[in-house]
């Protein structure tokens, strides 16, 4: 049995990344000296995010006969899901993610190679090796150099004369200047040839001690899966390379084959494949036969152009794919609400928690978001409002109107949208009267299961592809001007901008004096509740570890939230 000879990728890559550990002084920091929150220091930049967000860059290491400009790399998931698509672009591909600190484990996947590698979520680069694909004899690696050697074969067919009744290779003339005829085979040494064994032409190898070589081009659609199987003894077998429009080697795939006699595999052409060259070696007493390729049909059940296997929405012709803020997890913003006036630094005086799904087209414009956001905690004496602006990925607002309509979902009869803030949405007017029952959370007063507030925003068809930042943040119910944002976002156009510079404020940072915030926010896990301090606690008690998170500018203590003072926070 002989498989397809590619050094073992994923075991180098894993063990690059079981090697590096995440950096954590937590536990016994000598200069550990919590009072308060507002005794904090700080840096000036600090963004308050506890979360990993930024620009991961994968680097593609890959041989140089292998063309991969403009290919594309996924951003998965633990469980293969596609979470963001991007182009190779000299060598390199970036994603911007926003994802928790922890349990969050990413990977880039190359589709054309089916190469994986997992992102090692401390570092800002992380490199993603293809291995060159070994030929043995014969073929180095000028064989495979990108550009025009590699003609296509014209026609649809898949393998033809699979079983050598009725063919006669003929000698490639390995100048690569003449297109190869359709379901023709190749000799590419001459070593190879057609030959009776057991009452059947097999193809073959007519010298001791040498692979006898053929090859087959086979047009074929990309992003779509195909089997091969045929009959073989010894080692001989099949390499499949992956071709482009434009006969640029891109790619090749990884065969398993099973069972003695009959080898089978099934493979996914990657999206830009449009051709396969198929090839084959056996040795003297080697043979190989009844070769057939198809291709396994694949269903688009609602006919968006989408197969089910990549469809987000596979009943839905409207939409095809799903991107998420954040890109894992869920956004916890913490409150103070006494802006532009410190307060007790308690952070429960509002404590949401968001999640969007950004439904998006065949073509990848959106269609709408899917918004929830989850009203945790609500420790003020004044009725606050919930408010969200859709921003673009340099959280500056767009000049167009984006949003066509908003829909609520079922319990949700108060959202609407924002008449005073383009792309803005009224998540809630006056948290106080809508919630059914009302709550605290904070221990000091009712407690309920989480109310949430659920809605859809419809967008125009001017929205494009863009990438969207949501902008959560409170303001006064009686005073619609006074916004609370997380630092690094600077007010709606609803903001009374007379505010800035009164009080703690400075410049309408949403940071006082001495660089400390009026919310911060945490990137959770899903399965994780963030539990938030109890009324009049302040967080630094809550939790003795933020300072040491805050003073280091997020680098330590990054999983402070883990190790809470028992009896100081809230636990639903
Ligand atoms: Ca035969
Ligand atoms: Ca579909
Ligand atoms: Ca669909
Ligand atoms: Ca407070």
């Amino acid at each position: 049995m002989n498989t397809i000879k590619i050094l073992s990728v994923v075991a180098l890559s894993s063990l690059a990344v079981a090697c590096s550990k995440e950096k954590d002084t937590s536990t016994n920091d000598p200069s550990f000296s919590a009072l308060s929150f507002s005794d904090l220091t700080v840096s000036e930049d600090f963004n308050w995010s506890s979360s990993i967000n930024g620009n991961f860059t994968v680097v593609l290491d890959a041989p140089s006969n292998l063309y991969t400009e403009n290919q594309p790399v996924e951003l998965q998931d633990v469980d293969g899901n596609v979470l963001q698509t991007a182009v190779i672009n000299g060598g390199q591909t970036s994603f911007s993610v926003s994802i928790p600190e922890q349990n969050t484990e990413l990977f880039a996947y190359y589709p054309n190679t089916q190469d994986r590698v997992q992102i090692n979520t401390n570092k800002s680069t992380t490199t993603l090796k293809i291995e060159e694909i070994d030929f043995e004899a014969g073929l180095g690696s000028s064989f495979f150099k990108s550009g025009t050697q590699v003609k296509k074969t014209s026609g649809n067919n898949l393998i033809l004369e699979g079983d050598f009744e009725n063919s006669s290779p003929q000698l490639d003339s390995r100048s690569f200047t003449k297109v190869r005829t359709a379901g023709a085979w190749y000799r590419y040494n001459s070593a190879g040839q057609i030959a009776l064994r057991n009452g059947t032409n097999v193809f073959t190898s007519n010298t001791v001690g040498e692979d006898g070589r053929i090859l087959q081009s086979v047009q074929i659609a990309g992003d779509q899966i195909y089997d091969l199987t045929y009959e073989y003894s010894g080692n001989a077998g099949f390499f499949i390379l992956f071709m482009d429009n434009d006969q640029k080697y891109i790619g090749h795939t990884r065969v398993t084959l099973s069972s003695n006699g009959n080898a089978s595999c099934t493979f996914l052409a990657a999206p830009n494949v449009r051709h396969i060259q198929l090839y084959g070696f056996a040795g003297s007493n080697e043979h190989l036969d009844n070769i057939n390729m198809t291709q396994v049909p694949e269903v688009d059940s609602d006919g968006d152009n989408v197969i089910d296997r990549k469809d987000y929405y596979p009943n839905d012709p409207t939409r095809s794919y799903a991107t998420f803020f954040p890109t894992v997890g869920r956004q916890i913003l913490a409150f103070e609400d006494l802006w532009p006036y410190n307060g007790d630094n308690d952070f429960n005086d509002v404590v949401l928690s968001n999640h969007v799904e950004f439904a998006r087209d065949a073509s990848y414009n959106l269609v709408s978001a899917s918004v929830k956001v989850q009203l945790n905690a609500m420790g003020a004496g004044l009725a606050n409002g919930v408010g969200l602006q859709l921003l673009d990925n340099n959280k500056i607002p767009f000049s167009n109107n984006i949003i066509s309509s908003i829909a609520l979902k079922q319990g949700n009869t108060v959202s609407k949208l924002d008449a005073s803030v383009l792309n803005g949405v009224l998540v809630v007017e006056n948290l106080i009267s809508a919630l059914k029952p009302y709550y605290s959370n904070t221990g000091s007063g009712p407690r309920s299961a989480p109310q949430e507030f659920e809605f859809t925003i419809e967008f125009n068809s001017n929205a494009g592809s863009v990438t969207i930042i949501p902008d959560f943040y409170i303001f006064r119910t009686n005073e619609r001007g006074r916004e609370i944002h997380l630092p690094g976002f600077h007010g709606t156009e609803a903001t009374d901008r007379t505010l800035f510079n009164t009080g703690d404020d400075v410049n309408g940072t949403y940071k006082n004096s001495k660089g400390l915030p009026w919310a911060i926010e945490v990137i959770y896990p899903y399965s994780l509740y963030f539990s938030h301090p109890l009324e009049k606690v302040d967080i630094v008690t809550a939790y003795p570890q933020f300072q040491g998170w805050a003073s280091s500018n997020g680098m330590n203590n990054k999983k402070w939230m883990l190790y809470p003072t028992q009896g100081k926070i809230f636990v639903p």
